[in-house]
């Protein structure tokens, strides 16, 4: 049985100009979880579904090793990262990542987070207005640093690199070049830590990121290459920065739901689904790749060795087979969610250890809870008007106007 497909020579530009709605525009005119496109030249399979995110997450079936379009690699993911990892090799690179995610560790960060907050809010005072998007990456960045056992050396020029990492992966031009640059000259930086923490010549925290991956052995028994080490420690700073988007629409969320705002004011809402919310709703990571692993067949169709397939996330957390009223922004909708892996997944699905599901999910939670609390409960700002609209072709999407806040004080 052939697949439905689209015809026509190649349909980069469409999903350029459709962004995050692609795909499920396709889903719904094919009406079917699967289907065949072109992309970047090459044959790609798009999954959608809660049955295509299991498909999508059968390591027998998909393997990640040259799936990922290589603008992509040499921008956010770099090279040789736990993202291009399978089998064995992946299972142990992964476990380094987990190992860094306990409760104490993840305890540290929100303590750390909170003094960057507090200092950050006393700077504000003094200005009429601030930036939430680009004032929450200094924040992030610091206490990520911090975190990571990483001195930071120049906190404006470091903080703009990971920016870039996660701002350029799909533009054109300029800025996807400040990106390339921003990925070598921001690994050279770690790579000489690592170097130093190696020969003692830095005294990492024990517990920190670049500490644990510099003394990390892999699958072979030997320490990873610096450069490695530099790629996964990126994979650290980079991440907790781009929370800066959720930040930003997390403080759009609280003024365009205003009586949301006023339930996590007075503590009949919860915060904790609030976050989930802002995380199924709001546009970010569109879909994830890999490709086939050996020829397959699914529901009679045939998956031939090799080809690209991308897995919906944005419009899996959208599907209206799987949401009721998804285009609500409805907090409470998590009340009666019937927890699966494979349907509310804007940080992947399936399960953390053998497969791709993000490493810093508890981490992005954390932090968004962190951010929101005291964006309600500890300060007040105005909003002036400002242009809120998102666009859903720019990939990743934000606010315009990366929202603005006036008369920012602490609340007495
Ligand atoms: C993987 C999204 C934050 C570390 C992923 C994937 C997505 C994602 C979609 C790929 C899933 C897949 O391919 O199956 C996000 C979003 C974030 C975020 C939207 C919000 C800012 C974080 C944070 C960290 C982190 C804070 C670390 C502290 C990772 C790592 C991987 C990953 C290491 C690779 C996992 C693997 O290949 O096994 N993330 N992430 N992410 N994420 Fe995140
Ligand atoms: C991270 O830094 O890992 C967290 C999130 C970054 C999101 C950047 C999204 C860019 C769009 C990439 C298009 C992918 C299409 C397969």
């Amino acid at each position: 049985m052939s697949m439905p497909k689209e015809e026509g020579l190649d349909h980069s530009l469409a999903f350029l100009k459709e962004g995050y709605e692609f795909i499920l525009h396709r889903r719904k005119s094919f009406q079917s979880n699967v289907f065949e496109t072109t992309l970047l030249g090459k044959k790609a399979i798009c999954l959608g579904g809660k049955e295509g995110a299991e498909l999508f997450y059968d390591t027998d079936k998909f393997i990640r090793a040259g799936a990922a379009p290589n603008r992509l690699v040499k921008t956010l993911f770099g090279e040789g990262g736990v993202q291009t990892l399978d089998g064995e090799q992946h299972r142990k690179r992964k476990a380094m990542f987990m190992s860094i995610m306990t409760k104490t560790q993840l305890q540290q960060l929100d303590q750390l987070l909170e003094t960057e907050w507090e200092k950050a809010s006393e700077q504000w005072e003094k200005n009429d207005q601030i930036t939430l998007y680009k004032e929450s990456q200094k924040i992030l960045m610091k206490a990520a640093c911090d975190w990571a056992g990483v001195p930071l050396d120049d906190e404006e020029k470091r903080t703009d690199q990971m920016r870039c990492l996660f701002e350029s992966p799909a533009s054109l031009g300029l800025a996807h070049w400040k990106g390339r640059t921003s990925r070598s000259d921001a690994e050279d930086w770690i790579a000489e830590l690592v170097e130093q923490v190696r020969n003692g010549d830095l005294h990492a925290t024990k517990e920190g990121a670049l500490r644990v991956f510099s003394e990390h052995r892999d699958s072979d028994g030997k320490l990873l290459p610096q450069r490695i080490v530099a790629v996964e420690v990126l994979n650290i700073l980079r991440p907790i920065v781009a929370i800066s988007i959720y930040i930003a629409f997390a403080a759009l969320a609280l003024h365009q739901f205003p009586q949301e705002s006023e339930r996590l004011k007075k503590g009949d809402g919860s915060i904790r689904r609030f976050v989930q919310e802002v995380r199924r709703f709001y546009p970010f990571f569109p879909a994830t790749v890999a490709k086939v692993k050996q020829d397959f067949e699914w529901k009679g169709y045939q998956f031939k060795e090799g080809t690209m397939t991308l897995l919906d996330l944005y419009g899996n957390n959208h599907d209206p087979n799987l949401w009721e009223q998804p285009d609500l922004f409805r907090p409470d909708r998590f009340l009666d969610w019937k927890e699966s892996p494979f349907d509310f997944i804007p940080q992947g699905g399936g399960v953390f250890d053998m497969g791709h599901r993000c490493a810093g999910e508890w981490v992005t939670i954390q932090v968004m809870e962190v951010s929101i609390d005291f964006l309600v409960n500890r300060l007040q700002y105005t909003v002036p008007k400002q242009d809120y609209s998102y666009s859903y072709s720019s990939m990743p999407s934000m606010p315009k106007s990366q929202i603005i806040l006036a008369d920012v004080r602490k609340q007495n």
